[in-house]
């Protein structure tokens, strides 16, 4: 009787219908007459929240209840996307709702694009997480993700006459996801001293006081999983100024300026998302972050395990902590801080304590993303935290040394502080050293960290501190959501959408390669796609592509590392190819659309002007009437997860071109290929992986491998370098001006002709432009084309974050799926 009067679990059209019209008009006091799309995606999205409301309540009444372990995901970046379609698809509705809003006059794919992206990320890392989290619910796991509530997420990006412009991204107002917790604050300490004393037993403590106090409030969102009732729950973080004294005083005092000074800069805090993505720049607002959230995370979480009553050493049976990646490094000495300086436990005990609970993910080996924090900014931010860094570090060389009795250099290399001017705390080492698990990201990366980054670590703690746990991505988002056509066909076939929670029985597929008609439906499913993809295209840029053309697809951030320099620069190659052949010979170039995405860092000049050129040679190349379809190039402005849904259903062939050994693992080769869409790629990160499953007659790839990467940049530095003939006339049609003002370029052109090539260009330059003309006669064969393609769908299986976080439960965190009866 009791449930008659609470929100309403609607279960078909026509109580949808009544529960959109009740949100619209009471909850949005909207007119159902002036009810536009936006309206109706809000009444939409409550409705469907209404629902999970209910089932998030009885998941966390439920895990608290049983009291099993929990798992606890800090991330700085959660880059979700959009949250309705999911809702829908996960609550299983979707249907009723499309019928019910057509009823009302509107196209549920106009409704569910109102929303605005929730875009705490900057790439692969956050997108990871956020795929993890849907994983998590729908394997039924007690967990939690623990992040920030940043008032600016990743700026937008425009392109005003090629170059990037940042555009603020504020996407807060009317978030009917997130759930304010004005009740649930927590108060975080910054600078300070600390002060020694003796208690009544003579035995000596610290304390940290006269800190600046700002307060942490939790906003939380509910994660649903798939096909279960679970609900779990992400909660989010934002500064506000505390309410304490301080305030008060100088608000009487009369000192409003001053006092709302004090607001503003608490609430910085939480505002912006730092837009690098693999350079770290040691700011401390930054740290001044990850400590915040770290605190506040871990203040909730020592709350929740105190109202079980149980004795301190129980807490790694109840609690798994993952770092992602080395930003919430001080969740480990906030830890130890609680458990020696409030808690009163002895430094053993505690420290036994914490490294039983934190494991810790790598996802990058280039040296610049390694995070270091000066000894003063940290002295002043944290002064407690660094004097425990500093013990730590202390008694961890004190039991290297007696293993490694007369090595020095060991107690150097490996030391928690590096001896540099300033000093440097190294977050990468006190992460590793306060955690029982280290796992890479693929399996070259993983080893790669054991033969260098971490070498020494492994002789010290020995191999099994250090994992493997190769990323996957969500099949829910990625394939069911992104690709319902494809996601229908390969239902149809296996009797039942069962693949979607059990990405292996995609190997039932195979049995149906030469079935002409189901690769007839395939094919038109692709076209369709592409359909859509030069839909957006056409309305985002203004170009007009022909979906026959082959669709050569990088999306990504821009990195030198990641090469999109290497693509537009065979992007040249083949437009000057073209240029120069008769009309014959036109006649039997294959069309192709290069399609490039995603944003540069702000401050990071080369990866702008990498953006900037391909901009360039698409207003030369687009406007040359002498190639029309054969060669087009398109930019699309502000990659971001919604685009990225069109995109990746829509590829022929997507590209992962990183440097050997530079890429963690990447998880867009995986939605490219769950897409139907083949790769070219390199031997680097998950590519080798995907090529283990798929087949290598399934893969394009090219280059030097990553053992010979070190011994290639050697022989640069020493004056052994030659340009690639081919990418010299590259150069040559840029230096002519060709696309613009040759200037605008030399920097990026010096940095392979003159600076050394890190990147190897010039070196996989030939091999790159050979393995596209292998693209373009397998192209030619459709069927064939079409046969690697349903092949490769049919063996990624693997690649699903199930299986990933299965393989995480297991082997780092020890938990269990919690049962949920219905
Ligand atoms: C790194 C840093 C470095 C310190 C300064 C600020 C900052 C902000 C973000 C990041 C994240 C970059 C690391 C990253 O996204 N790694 C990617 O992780 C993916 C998931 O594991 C993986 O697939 C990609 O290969 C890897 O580049």
């Amino acid at each position: 009787a009791w449930r008659k009067h609470s929100a309403k679990e609607f279960t078909n059209k026509e109580e949808f219908e009544k529960e959109l019209v009740r949100h619209i008009e009471t909850t949005l006091a909207r007119s159902l007459y002036n009810c536009d799309e936006l309206a109706a995606y809000s009444g939409t999205a409550l409705a469907f929240r209404d629902r999970l409301i209910i089932e998030w309540n009885k998941t966390q009444q439920r895990q608290t209840f049983t009291d099993q372990k929990r798992v606890y995901y800090l991330s700085l970046e959660f880059l979700m996307g959009r949250a309705l379609d999911n809702a829908m698809l996960n609550v299983g509705m979707k249907d009723a709702a499309r019928e019910g809003l057509r009823d009302l006059g509107f196209r549920i794919e106009d409704v569910i694009s109102q929303e605005h992206d929730a875009a705490l990320g900057n790439g692969g890392l956050g997108r990871l997480a956020a795929c993890f989290l849907d994983s998590l619910a729908t394997l039924n796991y007690p967990a939690w993700g623990y992040g920030l509530r940043y008032r600016y997420g990743i700026f937008k990006q425009e392109i005003v006459n090629g170059y990037q412009m940042e555009i603020p991204d504020y996407w807060l107002d009317n978030n009917p996801w997130e759930f304010p917790r004005h009740e649930i604050t927590v108060d975080i300490q910054f600078y300070g001293s600390v002060k020694k004393y003796q208690d009544e037993n003579g035995k000596i403590g610290h304390s940290w006081e006269d800190g600046e106090i700002v307060q942490a409030v939790a906003y939380d969102v509910p994660i649903p999983g798939y096909g279960t009732k679970t609900t779990n729950n992400l909660r989010l973080w934002s500064s506000k100024a505390s309410s304490g004294e301080f305030d008060f005083q100088k608000f009487n005092a009369g000192d409003y300026e001053s006092a709302v000074a004090d607001q503003q800069n608490a609430e910085t805090i939480s505002a912006v998302l730092y837009p690098n993505d693999n350079l770290e720049r040691g700011k401390e607002l930054r740290l001044k972050q990850q400590y915040f959230w770290c605190a506040a995370s871990l203040y909730d979480i020592v709350r929740r395990f105190k109202k079980t009553k149980r004795a301190w050493s129980e807490f790694p049976d109840q609690v798994a902590i993952q770092l992602n990646d080395t930003h919430p490094t001080l969740a480990i000495v906030e830890m130890q801080r609680i458990l020696i300086d409030i808690e009163g436990l002895e430094w053993d005990e505690a420290w036994g304590i914490v490294t039983k609970t934190f494991g810790y993910t790598n996802h990058t080996v280039l040296p610049e993303a390694l995070e270091k924090w000066s000894v003063p900014l940290m002295q002043n931010l944290l002064p407690r935290h660094l004097q425990i860094i500093y013990d730590i570090n202390l008694f961890f060389l004190q039991s290297v040394e007696k293993r490694f009795p007369n090595d020095r250099d060991m107690l150097a290399r490996v030391s928690i502080i590096e001896e540099s001017h300033p000093k440097m705390v190294r977050m990468a080492y006190l992460a590793i050293i306060g955690s029982h698990k280290v796992n890479g990201v693929a399996e070259l990366h993983s080893d790669l960290l054991k033969t260098t980054l971490f070498k020494d670590f492994v002789e010290i703690y020995g191999p099994d501190r250090f994992t493997n746990v190769t990323n996957g991505v969500t099949p829910r988002r990625w394939l069911h959501q992104a690709n319902p056509a494809l996601s229908s066909l390969i239902a149809q076939k296996l009797g039942g959408h069962e693949f979607l929670t059990d990405l292996t029985l995609l190997d039932k597929l195979e049995a149906f390669v030469d079935d002409k008609e189901f690769r007839r439906e395939w094919a038109e499913i692709k076209t369709k796609n592409k359909l859509r993809l030069a839909k957006l295209i056409k309305d985002t840029t203004g170009y007009s592509v022909n979906p026959e053309s082959l669709f050569d697809v990088q999306v990504k951030r821009i990195h030198e590392y990641k090469r999109q320099q290497l693509n537009i620069f065979g992007v040249i190659h083949r437009y000057l190819k073209i240029k120069g052949m008769s009309n014959e010979e036109r006649k039997k170039v294959i069309p192709r659309v290069s399609i490039f995405g995603g944003k540069a860092a702000p401050g990071y000049w080369m990866a702008k002007s990498i953006i900037h050129l391909i901009n360039k040679v698409a207003a030369v190349v687009n406007n040359d009437t002498d190639v029309g379809d054969l060669l087009k190039v398109i930019f699309i402005e502000d990659y971001n997860v919604s685009k990225a849904e069109i995109i990746c259903p829509a590829s022929d062939i997507s590209e992962h071109i990183s440097t050997a050994g530079t890429e963690g693992s990447g998880t867009s080769n995986m939605k490219f290929v769950m897409n139907g869409g083949l790769i070219i790629g390199t031997c680097d990160g998950a590519n080798i992986e995907i090529t283990r499953e798929i087949g290598d007659q399934n893969i394009f790839l090219f280059g030097n491998l990553a053992e010979d990467v070190e011994d290639l940049r050697h022989r640069h530095f020493y004056g052994d370098f030659q340009l690639d003939p081919a990418l010299a006339k590259v150069f040559k049609a840029i230096k002519d001006n060709m696309f613009g003002d040759a200037g605008d370029f030399a920097a990026l052109m010096a940095s392979i002709e003159e600076h050394g090539d890190y990147y190897l260009v010039s070196d996989d330059f030939h091999s790159y432009v050979t393995t596209h003309e292998m693209v373009d006669e397998a192209f030619l064969n459709k069927e064939e084309w079409l046969a690697k393609s349903i092949t490769s769908v049919a063996r990624m299986g693997f690649f699903s974050t199930d299986r990933v976080i299965n393989e995480y439960a297991d082997s780092i965190w020890n938990v269990e799926p919690l049962a949920v009866k219905d």
